[in-house]
């Protein structure tokens, strides 16, 4: 129930509304996340469940631009997670790139940045106890240029960005697979020689070395010394391991994740593996093991790739991208259900994702997230809609970006101004 606020601000029939930054916005007793807004002859009212609410409330009139009265407003989110993920790994992201992406996001009413950290090519967050993973784990990227990464204090800062904006960070460290950094930095880690660095597509398929107890040490320490209340294991892709190996390092990971008061999230290969309540998986390619997941009652993030990988070419004339998951043009984007994924699964919500083999400039990583990321986080926020009344949306949407500097792709499946 929204208790009805009073009104707070004078209206001035035919001007655009605006809500001052020091506005003492009235807490209303609805979902989290939720807002209200009114415009009428008597005034405008705005009120929020919470501090979330009050900002997804802003969006929302920043997305209308000059929006004038009368209208009401009565707005709640439809998932609880609503995504964007950007790999820094593959080529290295730093804090700027990071920081403006939470702008944009913010004003599309997501709620989560997953930071995909490590990987083959590059170890991106300084771990105090454990060094060389940056010195050395850290110094190249795809096509072999320098890398790089984010000291704590970086990482510290982007989280309070995102807090500001009511975004969670998550922190995704990839293991057992996608390791080659780490395993540079510290071959006890695996056992053999320190590989070479890699630094193409693909992945070498080296694991970790899940029997030894420098392990899970070291996952110990890693786990530690990244802040916020969930950690991302990754789990994706794993070769060389046995079958039991990898599903009982699945469940110790996990539950050493929950022992140090954090949510683990995993990739859908996990759910091959019993995991513990309490864990968070993500689907994005294979129904089998996500509905193995599903099965187990543990609530799944969605991210087919079919429509939510932003790493994908929009069409064949897509310069950059990969194609294996087929073009993802923003009608794709936009429509599916995520209900209708994955049968019987709780669905946690959405989240679109940013792999970063191919894009290495500002410019590459905003024509590949925009338009796309609008299509998910509506999906995320108000649940499927009509094509035809998004794409007439998005075109307006196309205004507001290019104010901000956003280097969208100009889809063909949108009618964008000239202006
Ligand atoms: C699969 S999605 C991967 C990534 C690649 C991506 C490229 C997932 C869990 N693993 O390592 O970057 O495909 O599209």
């Amino acid at each position: 129930m929204i208790v009805p606020a009073p009104a707070v601000l004078e209206a001035r029939p035919g001007e655009p509304v605006a809500l001052p930054d020091d506005l003492d916005c009235q807490r209303t007793d609805g979902v989290a996340e939720s807002y209200r807004l009114s415009v009428s002859a008597d005034g405008v009212a705005f009120s929020a469940s919470d501090d979330a609410g009050e900002a997804r409330g802003r969006a929302t009139l920043r997305q209308l631009g000059g929006t004038s009265g009368p209208l009401l407003i009565e707005d709640a989110p439809r998932y609880a997670w609503r995504g964007v993920m950007l790999d820094v790994a593959r080529h290295f992201f730093g804090v700027d790139e990071v920081l403006r992406l939470i702008d944009l996001a913010a004003l599309y009413k997501l709620n989560v940045l997953h930071l995909h950290l490590t990987d083959d090519q590059g170890w991106r967050i300084e771990i105090p106890d454990w060094p060389r993973l940056t010195t050395v784990g850290a110094e190249t990227q795809v096509g072999g240029g320098a890398g790089g990464f984010l000291t704590l204090a970086d990482y510290q800062r982007i989280v309070a960005h995102a807090a500001g904006h009511s975004i969670t960070v998550v922190p995704e460290v990839d293991v057992p697979g996608h390791v080659n950094a780490a395993l540079r930095a510290y071959p006890e880690l695996w056992g053999r020689d320190a590989p070479e660095p890699f630094t193409t597509w693909s992945s070498p398929g080296h694991s970790l070395d899940v029997r030894s107890d420098v392990v899970m040490r070291w996952l110990d320490d890693v786990i530690r010394a990244i802040p916020g209340e969930h950690f991302h294991l990754g789990g994706d892709e794993v070769e060389g391991l046995a079958h039991q190996d990898y599903v009982q390092f699945m469940w110790d990971a996990c539950s050493l994740v929950l022992e140090r008061g954090k949510t683990p999230i995993v990739w859908e290969e996990a759910g091959v593996a019993k995991l513990p309540k309490g864990t968070v998986v993500q689907h994005w390619s294979d129904a089998k093991p996500a509905r193995a997941a599903a099965e187990q009652g543990l609530p799944l993030i969605m991210s087919p790739a079919p429509h939510t990988y932003l790493d994908q070419k929009y069409d064949e004339e897509t310069e950059l991208g990969l194609t294996w998951a087929g073009a993802v043009e923003v009608r794709d984007a936009y429509e599916w259900d995520p209900e209708r994924v994955i049968e019987r699964a709780e669905v946690l919500g959405v989240e679109a994702a940013l792999w970063t083999e191919t894009t290495e400039t500002r410019s590459d990583i905003d024509s590949m997230i925009f338009p796309r990321l609008l299509a998910t986080a509506e999906i995320g926020w108000s649940g499927p809609g009509d094509w035809e009344d998004f794409r007439e949306r998005l075109a307006a949407q196309g205004r507001l970006l290019s104010e901000l500097g956003v280097d969208y792709h100009r889809s063909k499946q949108v009618e964008w101004s000239k202006s």
